[in-house]
């Protein structure tokens, strides 16, 4: 049986795809949207209780939560590529993983709900102001790591790049031109094959809903 990925390139799931893509494993892809009123149905929330994609059953094993799922496939089918080799990668790899979810991942998405998806009344610009700065603060720090080194953990690409790299997708709306080493490691991400894989489905899912 293969890897089932559930979700719409044109969301989370993006990041599972290029993750698969990046490790060239087979898969099915099941192309649920968000908005689809199958996944808060009893089969769909099953697999996943929270009635979201991206979840993925993997010969049973089954995973919600789109930045675990990288690190699973990474850590199972890529030891020592894009997952770690040995606890001391692995702690790094779930340090940067934790602070992409936690640091910044919590501040783009109030970011774009006051910037894209409430109702125009509803956004609230102070809003977006202070996760703005925020979001400066921690593209700061990156800054910093990555005048010094190419990529996060341990002189290679792996699954903590992947997993940053997709919570920072909007870098440039997010004021990334301001941080010319964050940019170009993001660009050295996107340049992968495998990302621009993942983009291009993305892409394919965005025109086929209009
Ligand atoms: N933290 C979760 C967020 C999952 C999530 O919110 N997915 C969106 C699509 S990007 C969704 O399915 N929304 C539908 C809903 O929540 O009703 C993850 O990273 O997987």
């Amino acid at each position: 049986m293969t890897l089932k990925i559930y979700g719409i390139a044109a969301s989370r799931a993006v990041r599972t795809l290029w993750c698969a893509e990046e490790l060239g494993l087979p898969y099915e892809h099941i192309k649920l949207s968000f908005n689809d009123p199958a996944i808060k149905e009893p089969g769909f929330l099953a697999l996943n209780p929270n009635g979201a994609i991206p979840v993925i059953d993997d010969n049973g094993v089954v995973v919600f939560e789109s930045l675990a799922i990288n690190l699973y496939l990474a850590e199972r089918y890529g030891a020592g590529g894009l997952g770690p080799a040995g606890f001391e990668e692995e702690a790094h790899i779930l340090q940067w993983t934790f602070w992409a979810a936690s640091e910044i991942e919590s501040q783009t998405r109030i970011w774009f709900q006051h910037t894209v998806y409430l109702p125009e009344a509803e956004r609230r610009p102070e809003a977006v102001a202070g996760a703005m700065e925020t979001i400066g603060k921690k593209l700061a720090i990156a800054e910093q790591v990555f005048a010094g080194r190419e990529w996060l953990v341990a002189g290679r690409f792996t699954v903590a790049d992947l997993n940053l790299a997709v919570v920072l997708a909007r870098l440039k709306e997010l004021g990334g031109d301001a941080y010319p080493n964050v940019s170009a490691w993001h660009a050295r991400c996107m340049a992968r094959p495998a990302a621009q894989r993942a983009m291009e489905l993305r892409a394919q899912a965005m025109r086929a809903a209009g």
